[in-house]
């Protein structure tokens, strides 16, 4: 049954180029969260477990020729249909953990030259984060970590260009870490600014106005 309580979990996203230690520091926030018993759930986009998923996992691991705007379409759609169990999870007073989400889906398709205003519309009146950390990193020493992987977007040039879209998106919930520092100076930062933001989006209701 669902809770009757006004209070509501905290929308924590990380966001950045591939590489960048995003997927670490969420694990270790979700880990220490739960430690804590403060309610949570973790979450990644793409969420590669929909229909919707399949498409863009094959999408990227096959790089097959699909049209820029289609795919971008379909990142979209994929935040679209999750956007209900989102609210319902956060609403019930859960903490929601997001690695990646519209600033990725921007970045990445702006980097192709697609318009920065189209690449935003399809994304508008999403859920709002309250906090983005935004794991900042040039794309040179992203690629000393082990290289990048195999799937599309993964090479130098390309993350570089990403970044510079990334800049662009920056608003007032960005917190920009440098992503250089070590997984335990990152997440002491990220661990406090967690709980604070958890205590201040209590009483506040959730945001749905991404980009309006
Ligand atoms: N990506 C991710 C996009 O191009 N658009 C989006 O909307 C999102 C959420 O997918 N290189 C790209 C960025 C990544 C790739 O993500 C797969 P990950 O976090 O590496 O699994
Ligand atoms: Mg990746």
């Amino acid at each position: 049954e669902k809770s009757k309580s006004s209070i509501r979990g905290a929308f924590i996203l990380f966001e950045g180029c591939d590489r960048a230690g995003k997927s670490t520091q969420a694990a270790k926030l979700f880990e220490s969260l739960d430690a804590l018993g403060v309610p949570v759930k973790l979450w990644k986009f793409p969420d590669r477990t929909t229909l919707i998923g399949h498409m863009i996992d094959k999408y990227l691991k096959s790089g097959h020729d699909l049209d820029d705007r289609a795919i971008h379409l379909l990142f979209s759609a994929n935040r679209w249909e999750c956007k209900s169990v989102m609210k319902d999870i956060l609403l019930d007073g859960t903490t929601l953990i997001v690695d990646r989400y519209a600033y990725s889906g921007v970045a990445y398709s702006a980097a192709k030259d697609l318009e920065l205003e189209w690449c935003k519309s399809p994304d508008i009146g999403l859920l709002t984060p309250d906090i983005v950390f935004f794991m900042d990193m040039k794309a040179e020493e992203a690629a000393k970590r082990g290289g990048f992987g195999e799937e599309l977007y993964e090479k130098k040039e390309f993350q570089e260009k990403v970044r510079d879209v990334f800049m662009l998106l920056k608003e007032r919930t960005w917190e920009t870490l440098d992503a250089r520092k070590s997984v335990t100076e990152l997440y002491e930062h990220i661990g406090k600014m967690s709980l604070k933001i958890i205590q201040e989006c209590k009483g506040l209701p959730l945001k749905e106005d991404l980009w309006k």
